[in-house]
């Protein structure tokens, strides 16, 4: 039986950050596979704060997917703040954030609170990116001008980001404990920044090579030596697609149905985890709820359901040198 936890469902319901329409939907199709179900029969207490949104006039017959960028940066901002005090206040109650997205942009906000929650608590903090892509464009760098390839770059604080990006809501983190695992498409100016500032980028081939419980082990045991704080965000993408075609940015080569499962069964066992983001699921584009089931089944790995139902060992921490 795994330790109980009061866990906050926040839906971002959006996808501002995102050029494909529909992870708007993600926060309901969650629900609908059976999210807040399987975290109860894990015998957790779950609250539902339901969708934060920010809803559109629609005043012309212009599709949203073509609206102007500084509309769409004004809705992705708007809702970082507001997740930001939101998960902040979540964070500061004592409970454990899960944060459904929505694109990956809502990572600006969700990050944020942990960051301000942890400062002011004087806890480092760590962020594991489980993703085909590393978001770490800035808007001089970014191929495609979306938000959702950026969260990292704001959050480390990489200059190219306006004045508008910089208001009290937004929380700092160090590049050097940010690690990046199922990474396959990186641009070609975002992989400098991310060797410059330090970013661990455990790619599909580490991944090959090494197999996930070595670098977990690793990234575990730095994490735990300085009784860390350590945020994961879920990105669909990191998947396989033939198990998770959800998605609008869909890369082949990606994490297998159980490699992605023992990354959270891992995770739950350390302990370490205080908050998730579950983001870049679109229903539109799921095949039948396969990539919602798939989301709702990796979070409940990752908060202790177990093959046979009983907790894991205890966890042994071995540093790889
Ligand atoms: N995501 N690197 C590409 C870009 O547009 O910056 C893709 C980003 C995808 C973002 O999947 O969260
Ligand atoms: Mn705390
Ligand atoms: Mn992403
Ligand atoms: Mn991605």
């Amino acid at each position: 039986m795994s330790k109980s936890r009061r866990i906050d469902l926040v839906g971002i319901a959006t996808a501002a950050g995102a050029s494909v329409r529909g992870c708007g939907m993600g926060p309901e199709a969650l629900r609908v596979a059976g999210l807040a179900e399987a975290l109860l029969e894990l015998e957790h207490e779950v609250v539902d704060h339901g969708d934060l949104r920010r809803p559109h006039p629609l005043l012309d017959a212009t599709p949203a997917s073509q609206r102007l960028p500084d509309e769409r940066r004004r809705d992705v901002l708007d809702l970082a703040s507001r997740v930001s005090d939101q998960g902040l206040a979540i964070l500061d109650a004592g409970h454990f954030p899960v944060f459904l997205g929505g694109d990956h942009s809502i990572a600006m906000g969700t990050v944020s609170a942990v960051a301000r929650h942890c400062t002011a608590q004087g806890k480092p903090v760590f962020v594991l990116w489980i993703d085909a892509h590393a978001d770490f464009n800035t808007p001089d760098t970014s191929p495609t001008g979306n938000l959702h390839g950026m969260p990292l770059a704001l959050l480390c604080g990489e200059p190219g980001f306006s004045d508008e990006f910089q208001g009290a809501w937004l929380g700092r983190i160090d590049p050097r404990q940010v690690s990046i695992i199922g990474a396959r498409s990186v641009d070609r100016e975002e992989r400098k920044l991310l060797s410059a500032r330090g970013v661990e980028v455990l790619d599909m081939r580490k991944i090959d090579e090494s197999g996930v419980v070595s670098l977990m082990r690793t990234l575990l045991a730095r994490v735990k030596a300085v009784g860390g704080h350590l945020h994961v965000s879920l990105d669909l993408d990191a998947m396989d697609p033939s198990i998770a075609p959800g998605g609008g940015t869909l890369v082949p080569g990606g994490l297998s149905y159980r490699e992605a499962h023992l990354i959270m069964e891992m995770l739950h066992d350390s302990g370490l985890v205080g908050s998730l983001d579950v983001v870049e699921l679109n229903p539109f584009l799921d095949h039948g709820g396969t990539s919602a089931t798939l989301l709702v089944d990796l979070v409940a790995s990752l908060f202790g359901r177990t093959i046979m139902g009983e907790a894991a060992g205890p966890v042994e921490f071995v540093t790889e040198d």
